[in-house]
């Protein structure tokens, strides 16, 4: 262990060892010999992507499916374009490290003015923003404190779940310091207080006791902070029903018995939010409330009724205990919570069944409806559906997910465009799933170049491109001529992007018998991705979007109000 090694193989080893076999990254003058330093750890590959945005975004999708990824970009130029999907993977809750290779740092305190800054002798400005989207922000000055500084970025990482960034100078990458050690201190996570973690365990075993209708709610923290199973234990001691939010789809199994449904206020699933609405506590896990996961604010929970489970402290009733973390917490009030399945009961009573839609002639122009009917025959327990911003959230909301089945949306973030980069770092980290993507027209255009990376990387991703002609969640919230795009040849692109050495794959689909036979050639092809574009009409959406629309438009468009 003892002796010395060069910072940016300091850096390959605690990728390594925290269970990267990538790293994402685009090349540049100050990273290129970190690139170099980091090319010869060859259990780590180093993976590039077209522009910074798109790295940041596939490592945003890798840490998706590993728990954690890295990205490497050049000073500025790179760094602020990638800030994007770092501050996407912050609102995430999504540990990616983000690395940029920086100035000689001879020029920082020289008067020298630097190529690809702003013209100003400020060196600082990038690590400053930094510090706003990340856990940690740390620059190395000088070699020795390499080590410190690596491992104290990496390991708030993997404890808050969140982003940190490291910035290398160009002449450090090479430069000496101290091999690194074993890994053991820097996975530690925290421990909940004891006494505050009885105090509350004993407040919701209380609570939950008292009620005559809990229900569970999963959240979107449930995953990052490693409370998937002990709610499922809860939830099975109780055997109440249980909700999702959007976000938190697949985190529950929806085949399990006690699975009520999605809650999104009115536009959730059928029967859900009535069960929701009138339970007297809802226990959620890890959830966050925002003006759409409430429907534009119309579907508020009732602080007094609710046990708010954060990743580090708890809420019981509007009361607050602190230093509790989230897993901790559901598995101990597993062991102590009482049976109420009354929630569950009252679902099943009241519970209508969806009709399942028929087979459309295979000639009849293609509708979403039939769209959705064949992509839901795709998705089997192996599969891995991924929805991008716009009426892909709500078409990825109805589909039925058999167990194994996973889940991916961005909808804390939103960033139309974070889907395809994304999709091709979950596709990496994921090599034996069926990757599945739902994306319309007008956020494929945003990131559209990384389908070319894929292809290079024989990825058997399945792009479902939804061409509905325009920015169709944005006609339902506020139509306007800012909501029409240029119309582009999405099942040809592919082939501009094949060149003569890919084997990607790309159909139009235009009707229902179109769209079933370039499925067919989807599911046998296995040396790239293939890409179906479906041609719908630009107002065929869900009934959801039009209801949500209007909701969130209406929280929106609300004049200021004096208090
Ligand atoms: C970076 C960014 N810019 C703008 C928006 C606003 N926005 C949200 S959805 C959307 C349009 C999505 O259109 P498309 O992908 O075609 O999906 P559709 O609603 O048509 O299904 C836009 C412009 C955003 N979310 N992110
Ligand atoms: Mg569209």
């Amino acid at each position: 262990m003892s002796g010395t090694c060069s910072i940016g193989s300091y850096l390959a080893t605690r990728l390594e060892q925290i269970g990267l076999k990538h790293h994402f990254a685009l090349p540049g003058d100050y990273n290129l010999l970190l690139l170099d330093q980091l090319l010869l750890n060859k259990n780590i590959h180093q993976v590039y992507c077209c522009n910074e945005l798109n790295c940041s975004f596939a490592a945003e999708g890798y840490a998706r499916a590993n728990g954690v990824s890295a990205c490497v970009v050049t000073y500025s130029v790179g760094t602020l374009s990638a800030f994007n999907g770092i501050a996407g993977a912050y609102a995430e809750d999504l540990p990616v490290i983000f690395i940029s290779g920086s100035p000689n740092t001879n020029d920082l305190g020289s008067y020298h003015f630097l190529h690809h800054t702003t013209g100003t002798l400020d060196f600082d400005y990038i690590l400053d923003m930094a510090r706003c989207i990340t856990c940690e922000a740390v620059a190395i000055r000088h070699p020795e404190d390499a080590p410190y500084l690596i491992d104290k970025a990496i390991s708030a990482a993997l404890r808050e779940k969140k982003p940190v960034y490291i910035e290398i100078p160009c002449n450090m990458s090479g430069a000496q310091c101290s091999k690194p050690g074993p890994l053991s201190n820097l996975l530690e996570m925290p421990k909940s207080d004891p006494a505050s973690l009885a105090a509350a365990v004993g407040a919701a075993a209380d609570f939950l006791g008292k009620a005559v209708r809990p229900v569970l709610l999963a959240g979107p923290k449930l995953r990052a902070y490693g409370g998937m199973s002990t709610f499922r234990d809860l939830a099975e001691t109780i055997g109440c029903g249980v909700a999702v939010m959007p976000s938190a789809k697949s985190f529950f199994p929806e085949q399990h018995k006690q699975f009520i449904g999605m809650y999104l206020g009115s536009v959730g699933s059928l029967g859900c939010d009535e069960v929701v609405d009138s339970a007297d506590v809802i226990l959620a896990a890890g959830p966050l409330f925002n003006d759409y996961t409430t429907t534009g604010w119309t579907a508020v929970l009732d602080e007094g009724n609710l046990i708010h489970v954060d990743p580090n402290r708890v809420r019981v009733s509007g009361t607050t205990f602190d230093n509790v973390f989230l897993n901790e917490f559901l598995g101990e009030l597993a062991k102590v919570a009482k049976r109420n399945p009354a929630s569950l009961l009252e679902f099943q009573r009241t519970k209508e069944e969806l009709v399942k839609p028929s087979v459309a002639a295979p000639d009849s122009p293609l509708t979403r409806v039939e769209m959705c009917r064949q992509i839901q025959e795709v998705i089997n327990a192996n599969t891995t559906l991924l929805v991008a911003t716009g009426d892909s959230w709500f078409n990825g909301f109805n589909m039925k997910l058999p167990d194994g089945a996973k889940f991916e949306i961005e909808m804390q973030w939103g960033h139309i465009g974070w889907s395809v980069p994304a999709t091709f770092g979950y596709a990496l980290a994921a090599p034996g799933r069926r990757i599945v993507l739902m994306v319309g027209d007008g956020s494929f255009q945003v990131t559209a170049q990384e389908v070319c990376q894929m292809i290079r990387l024989k990825l058997p991703v399945i792009i479902f491109l939804v061409n509905n002609h325009g920015y169709t969640i944005e006609v339902e919230i506020h139509d306007g001529p800012y909501n029409n795009i240029k119309e582009w040849d999405y099942a040809g692109i592919v082939n501009v992007f094949n060149a003569n050495d890919g084997q990607g794959h790309g159909f139009r689909a235009t009707n229902g018998g179109e769209l079933a036979a370039a499925i067919t050639q989807a599911l046998g092809h296995t040396a790239g991705p293939t890409l179906i574009e479906c041609t719908i009409e630009r107002d065929d959406c869900t009934k959801q979007l039009l209801e949500w629309g209007t909701k969130v438009a209406a929280a929106n468009s609300r004049s200021q109000q004096r208090t």
